[in-house]
C-alpha cells in the first residue's frame, strides 16, 4: 500500500550542500517526488509544526535553528514511505544514529541534524498540510 511522507532538509543541511545527497538517495530507493520547495520558516509555522515540544526547554534552540535559513520541503510516495524513511533517516541523536542512516553519515549533532520526516500517517498528513496545499 502506498504511504505519503513529508520530508524536510532542516538549514544546516542546506548551508552544508546536503540536498542533491538526500534527494539522491530517496529518488534511488524508489520514492516519487510528489512536491517539492524552498522556503524559510516563520516562528509561526515553527510553532505549528513543532507543536508537540512548544512547551519543552529546549524549544527556544529549536525554533531559532529551524528559522536560521531556508529549508527544503518534500512529499515523498511509496510502499511503507513512512517507516521505510524514518530509518534512512536515523534516530533523532546523530551521534546515536547507524552508519548508512542520512544522520549517521551526515552529523554529530541531536539538534542540527540535516533532516526532519514524518513519524505516523496523522503527523505525515498534519506536516504535509502545514507546508502544502493550504
Ligand atoms: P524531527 O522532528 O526534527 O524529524 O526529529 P525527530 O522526530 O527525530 O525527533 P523529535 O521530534 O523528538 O525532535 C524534534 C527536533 O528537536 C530537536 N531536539 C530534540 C533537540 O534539539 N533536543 C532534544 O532534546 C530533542 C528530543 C531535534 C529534533
Amino acid at each position: 500500500m502506498s504511504e505519503q511522507t513529508f520530508v524536510m532538509v532542516k538549514p544546516d543541511g542546506v548551508r552544508r550542500g546536503l540536498v542533491g545527497e538526500v534527494l539522491r538517495r530517496f529518488e534511488i530507493k524508489g520514492f516519487k517526488i510528489l512536491e517539492m520547495k524552498q522556503l524559510t520558516i516563520s516562528p509561526e509555522l515553527a510553532k505549528r509544526h513543532y507543536e508537540e515540544h512548544v512547551d519543552k526547554p529546549f524549544y527556544p534552540g529549536l525554533e531559532s535553528f529551524i528559522t536560521s535559513g531556508p529549508v527544503v520541503a518534500f512529499v515523498l510516495e511509496g510502499r511503507k514511505a513512512i517507516s521505510v524513511v524514518r530509518k534512512m533517516v536515523g534516530v533523532t541523536d546523530s551521534a546515536d544514529a547507524e552508519p548508512g542512516t542520512i544522520r549517521g553519515d551526515f552529523s554529530l549533532e541531536k539538534g542540527e541534524n540535516i533532516i526532519h520526516a514524518s513519524d505516523s500517517v496523522k503527523s505525515a498528513d498534519r506536516e504535509i498540510s502545514n507546508f502544502f496545499y493550504n
